[in-house]
């Protein structure tokens, strides 16, 4: 018997408004319109209920890397649930699906990253982070170092932990965040700046608001760096060359713990299995979520380098922190399933050699186009910026909401993208092909000419 009644699209907007908190949605603003609902995905695609077929180019919420429908982590889920639903790893227990998934995980990243503590979402695992990079401290004797410098503009979850970490003020002000000893510092978005150094010249000066701010707190005060390889859902804002070295050469020089934030880029996205494989980082913390069970279940997790873990284990006692679902049976054996998948239709290397330079190549001609500034890709993550002039740049005034104009036009016309202001953000799934890619583009083209008409008048 089928768990879910069949409505109408009218029922369920109506059923929605009453009854229904969203997430990061301005209620009275929804309640005007009506949402958008989504009943079923296949491959790349989404369908409204009324039918209305969409291109995804957001992967679900950056997490559906490969792609919808793939029955057998419908399987693993199901044969999972079947055998045991659930069991916890608290007081001294575990089962093959945890232990199976961590072994996997430790083949997949650098061999200093030899241990996993599971969350069940990417926010619990940044929260777990504050605390272990605190614990760890305590315990090596330097309990001053509990500040943790973040970026403005980052994010890092939705938590209270999470969202101090985060760099954005909206968020701040919402639950007197940010908490204390956690500080923030200049983002390397050399597209939003005013453009007067070179990439790799504000790259440096980007990594040295680091360490200007150690300097400022002292850096016995300073326990860890946070950061995503590429920011996400901030614009995906990728760093000039110069700044990720620079970045870990001052969290050598000063014995800080670095973390980079895996939660996007993990997994395959920049066509490395990580971020840090990407720009060359050695992480004493990844926290994961999203890719690694392509979204089918919720999952999170943080990688714990040998030496902080080994000091937790030694010296710790019991570290007093877990969840109901750390380590959940069944999201495991989907990550199992997921991470075979992966490796099986080799798509890391897929999105290395082949469909990422594919639509890399024509994302940078969307520059070609009056409104476009700028357009960048690694990988399957990118993005464009919309502008009224290119030089010298200048913005389409605020109030003609040129970017979720864009978004708007584009989804009308089949494909979805994300809109930060005006700047679009794109990260199809993994198994895109090249075909569905030329519709991708095709279908931004459209929606651009369409957007620039209407900005027109
Ligand atoms: N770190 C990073 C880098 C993220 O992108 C989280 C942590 C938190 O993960 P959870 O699983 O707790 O959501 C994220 C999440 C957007 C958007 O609009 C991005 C995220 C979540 C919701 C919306 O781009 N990223």
């Amino acid at each position: 018997m089928a768990a879910i009644e069949k409505r109408s699209s009218d029922d369920w907007q109506e059923l929605d408004k009453k009854h229904y908190l969203h997430p990061f949605t301005d209620h009275k603003e929804l309640h005007e319109q009506r949402s958008r609902i989504i009943s079923r995905a296949d491959g790349v695609y989404i369908y409204e209920e009324d039918g209305h077929r969409i291109l995804d180019g957001m992967s679900g919420l950056w997490c559906v890397s490969a792609g919808y429908g793939q029955e057998e982590l419908v399987e693993a889920a199901a044969e999972q649930m079947r055998e045991l639903p659930y069991y916890n790893s608290f007081f001294q227990c575990a089962h093959p699906p945890v232990i199976e998934l961590s072994k996997m995980l430790q083949e997949v990243s650098q061999p200093h990253l030899n241990r996993v503590f599971y969350t069940g979402s990417g926010s619990e695992a940044n929260d777990t982070i504050v605390r272990m990079v605190r614990t760890y401290w305590d315990l090596m004797g330097q309990p001053g170092r509990h500040t943790i410098i973040s970026r403005k503009n980052a994010y890092h979850g939705s938590t209270v932990a999470g969202a101090s970490l985060s760099g954005m003020s909206a968020m701040h002000k919402q639950g007197g965040l940010p908490i204390p000893g956690i500080v923030h510092v200049e983002q390397p978005y050399w597209f939003g700046s005013d453009q007067t150094m070179s990439p790799d010249e504000f790259g440096i000066a980007a990594a040295r608001s680091i360490e200007e701010k150690i300097n400022e707190l002292g850096p016995e005060n300073v326990g860890a760096f946070i950061g995503e390889p590429i920011q996400g859902a901030g614009g995906v804002i990728v760093p000039p060359d110069s700044y990720w070295p620079e970045v870990q050469r001052i969290c050598d020089e000063y014995g800080i713990l670095l973390i980079s934030d895996e939660v996007i880029c993990g997994f395959g996205r920049l066509g490395e299995w990580f971020g840090a494989d990407y720009f060359g980082t050695r992480p004493d913390f990844m926290p994961f979520a999203k890719g690694v069970t392509s979204g089918y279940l919720p999952l999170g997790g943080v990688y714990v380098s040998d030496r902080v873990a080994d000091v937790l284990i030694d010296k710790a006692g019991e570290f007093a922190h877990g969840y109901t679902y750390s380590g959940h049976p069944a999201a495991c054996a989907v990550a199992i399933a997921n991470l075979k998948l992966i490796q099986r239709e080799n798509l890391v290397t897929r999105i290395h050699d082949d469909i990422g330079p594919y639509l890399q190549q024509q994302w940078q001609k969307l520059t070609e186009h009056p409104i476009v500034g700028d357009a960048r890709m690694i990988g399957l993550m990118g993005a464009f910026e919309i502008v009224k002039d290119k030089q010298p740049m200048q913005r389409f005034e605020k109030d003609l909401h040129a970017g979720v104009r864009f978004r708007d036009t584009l989804i009308r016309n089949g494909a979805l993208m994300r809109a930060v202001g005006d700047t679009i953000i794109c990260a199809p799934p993994f198994v895109i092909s090249h075909a569905e890619v030329d519709d991708l583009m095709e279908t931004t083209w459209k929606a651009l000419d369409l957007t620039h008409n209407t900005l027109q008048e």
